[in-house]
């Protein structure tokens, strides 16, 4: 069973509009991919998304962000805890700081989290040049600190004690896939934690997406985590083909590598000795306001699509340890 969970806000990204994702995604048919994939689907609908309000001298859009994951966490919690699979339909990235959040509390920080996206999000309120809690949901996870003084660093830790649990998200358990986009401070953290898994598009072009998989796999498997966490940020494709972003970066996945991405993954995850298995995933950044008749909709509910067991000939892969 999926619980689909619609969360129309994007008071925290770099442009507004994100707030049509939930939309856009179901007009591109999701609900109808996951029910022809025999998968039962329970859409839970929207959560209501609040209103702008920024404290002076505060993290922008804090308190309305603040209401949502609180509402967004206990939903995802909910949905755990009766076993079926949240997907959460964004909005912008900082709602993981919400799902990841409840799926450590439930699973009692038994989790890994692969993060798909251009951005490694891992920064601060201290290191972000923007200020758009979006590019520190990873940050938020791990609970490192603000980095600043006054009112952000205030509202940084009322997010970390009200919504984090405190057996926090350990940086050797993220996984990061598609990268290109990532600010100095972000490489030299990524850089400095030996056990986390960065993946770029370098090594996309490289090694191809078979070996890097591969990769993930393994270190899934080294990890030790038992349970997955999905975040899918749409940027992480090609902007020439999934425009429909605030937070478009060229040089991303294209079509087949992304399909192929979520084909493995799904591979990995029905290969008999497979010791971790899939909780939930967030479908983040869909902004219907840049993109072309719902395309970037439409890709990610494919990509989805594969990501659950589609197949071009229908039933499973042969390399799926069936
Ligand atoms: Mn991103």
């Amino acid at each position: 069973m999926i619980d689909i969970i619609g969360v129309p806000f994007d008071l925290c990204g770099k442009r507004l509009g994100s707030r049509l994702g939930p939309a856009a995604l179901r007009l591109a048919g999701l609900n109808q991919v996951l029910h022809d994939l025999h998968v039962e689907v329970n859409d839970m609908g929207d959560l209501d998304s609040g209103v702008e309000s920024t404290q002076p001298g505060g993290l922008r859009n804090f308190e309305p962000l603040l209401g949502c994951l609180k509402e967004l966490k206990a939903r995802v919690r909910e949905s755990l805890q009766s076993h079926s699979i949240p997907v959460v339909l964004g909005g912008d990235h900082s709602l993981p700081i919400a799902s990841v959040a409840a799926a450590l509390e439930v699973y009692e920080g038994d989790i890994a989290l692969l993060w798909i996206d251009a951005h490694a999000d891992l920064n601060t309120p201290g290191t972000s040049s923007t200020g758009n809690i979006h590019g520190m949901p990873v940050a938020a996870l791990q609970r490192l600190e603000s980095g600043v003084g006054g009112v952000a660093d205030v509202q940084w830790s009322q997010l970390l004690s009200s919504v984090v649990p405190h057996q926090a998200l350990s940086p050797e358990r993220c996984a990061w896939y598609g990268l290109r986009d990532v600010d100095p401070l972000e490489g030299l953290r990524i850089r400095q934690t030996p056990g986390d898994l960065a993946i770029t598009m370098h090594d996309v072009d490289r090694r191809g997406v078979v070996e890097t998989i591969a990769w993930f796999d393994q270190w899934m498997k080294e990890s030790g985590a038992r349970h997955l966490w999905i975040s899918f940020d749409v940027d992480a494709l090609d902007p020439i083909l999934a425009p429909g972003t605030g937070t478009a970066v060229r040089g991303g996945l294209s079509y087949r590598e992304s399909h192929l991405v979520a084909e493995l993954l799904r591979e990995c995850l029905d290969a008999r000795d497979c010791p971790y298995r899939l909780i939930g995933l967030d479908l983040v950044e869909t902004n219907p306001l840049f993109d072309s008749n719902n395309e970037t909709a439409k890709m990610a509910v494919e990509w989805v699509g594969s990501l659950f067991g589609k197949t071009i000939l229908g039933g499973k892969s042969p390399q799926g340890g069936q």
